[in-house]
């Protein structure tokens, strides 16, 4: 039999917002948000939980979020800043183990099954990495402790902010029972309406149904659905992350008015993809080249063809037959490519992290998550 893992998921609360508020305590209690300017587009990274209780939330454009919270408080991000965060925020850490797997600069998953340290009990591990988070920089981090990642991935949300929560192995069927089938990584609005129609909307719903059963109704999901629904995770905590795709967006001040306003945008961007690809030092092969594009309707549409470059005549193809989709202004152009490991080389992006600091151990930088697309309007605005 296998040994019964024990995980941590650590996730820092409000993390950019909870970081300008230390630096700045006369924030403490105002509703702020960290992002773009409100009259330049910008969107807002995040906000503290006084601005969440207006409705303001990630991705918000800032107008919006002025609007439903007239005296927010808008922050420019100060990604140095937050980058040296995660930083001191790994090495704290690193105490308890080696096996460490950066989600985000604020987020990471530790297996700390044969950490000797609290005499191996993972609840006071987590208490004892909050507590120096705290007291070392300034701010709160929420945990959850748990068998697999996927639970406490969970279980961090559920005293948050500021808390913990550990979910047993032998209490996990109960807490299964009535969790909502949205909670489950991969479930989004459209899998939660097809599980619905179904009649399933908890997790104990879900594993009522046979394997056959949610296989003919959701393809290969179906057999993770029915593994998740019964607490079943065996994905490793794995140091090292393969990188899928990378790409720049910008939501322009001024809609771009039609065809040849949004080519005249492309070579800023595509040369903001090239320097970001050549970070990668060769550790990857292209695979696709796509084109998203966000009309001022604000529907969406991505183009992507197979190809093992990046020219600019194929992004001006992809932008062609993306804007004849919408044919009206557009507020968001995007590039991006689709990435496969190149055979030869080693995976980790975490070897090519822009800011190594000698002293402090390997850094979940940027380059570290998986397909986060680089937002042009929140560091360019
Ligand atoms: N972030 C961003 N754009 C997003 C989401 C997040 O730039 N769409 C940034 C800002 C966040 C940080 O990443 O501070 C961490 O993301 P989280 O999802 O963990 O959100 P927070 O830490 O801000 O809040 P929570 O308390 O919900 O974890
Ligand atoms: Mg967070």
């Amino acid at each position: 039999m296998s040994v019964q893992r024990k995980i941590i998921h650590c996730d820092c609360d409000c993390f950019y917002a909870a970081i300008e508020v230390r630096d700045n305590p006369s924030l403490a209690g105002l509703p702020i948000a960290v992002g773009g300017h409100p009259q330049r587009r910008g969107v807002v990274a995040t906000c503290n939980y006084e601005a969440r209780k207006f409705g303001i939330h990630s991705a918000m454009a800032s107008a919006t979020a002025r609007k439903m919270c007239p005296e927010l408080v808008i922050i420019r991000p100060d990604m140095e800043k937050y980058r040296l965060a995660s930083l001191q925020i790994h090495a704290i850490f690193s105490q308890f183990t080696r096996l460490i797997e950066p989600l985000s600069l604020d987020e990471a998953y530790l297996d700390v099954t044969v950490c000797p340290l609290f005499d191996n009990d993972a609840s006071r591990i987590a208490a004892d990495i909050r507590a120096q988070v705290a007291q070392q920089l300034g701010i709160t981090l929420s945990a959850g402790i748990a068998p697999n990642k996927f639970l406490a991935k969970i279980a961090s949300d559920w005293n948050k902010p500021n808390g913990q929560f550990t979910l047993q192995a032998e209490e996990v069927d109960a807490f299964l029972e009535d969790l909502p089938v949205r909670k489950l990584a991969g479930v989004g609005q459209v899998t939660a309406a097809h599980l619905q129609r179904l009649g399933i909307s908890k997790c104990g719903d879900l594993r009522a149904r046979t394997l056959e059963e949610l296989t003919r109704h959701f393809g290969s999901f179906g057999k993770r659905l029915h593994e998740l629904s019964r607490g079943v995770d065996e994905r490793p905590v794995l140091t090292t992350r393969i990188r899928k795709s990378l790409s720049v967006e910008n939501t322009y001040v001024d809609d771009l008015a039609d065809l040849t306003a949004c080519e005249s945008a492309l070579p800023a961007l595509h040369q903001e993809l090239r320097r970001r690809l050549e970070r990668l030092n060769d550790r990857y092969a292209i695979s696709k080249q796509f084109v998203k594009i966000k009309f001022n309707n604000f529907n969406s549409t991505t183009v992507e063809m197979l190809s093992k470059e990046t020219g600019l005549e194929n992004y001006r193809n992809l932008l062609k037959d993306g804007f004849v989709r919408g044919k009206r202004p557009v507020r968001l152009l995007g590039l991006g490519v689709k990435l496969v490991p190149a055979p030869t080389c080693a995976m980790s992006d975490a070897a090519s992290a822009p800011l190594q600091a000698a002293a402090l151990p390997a850094p979940p930088a940027e380059s570290d998550v998986q397909d986060r697309t680089v937002q042009l309007s929140l560091t360019l605005d």
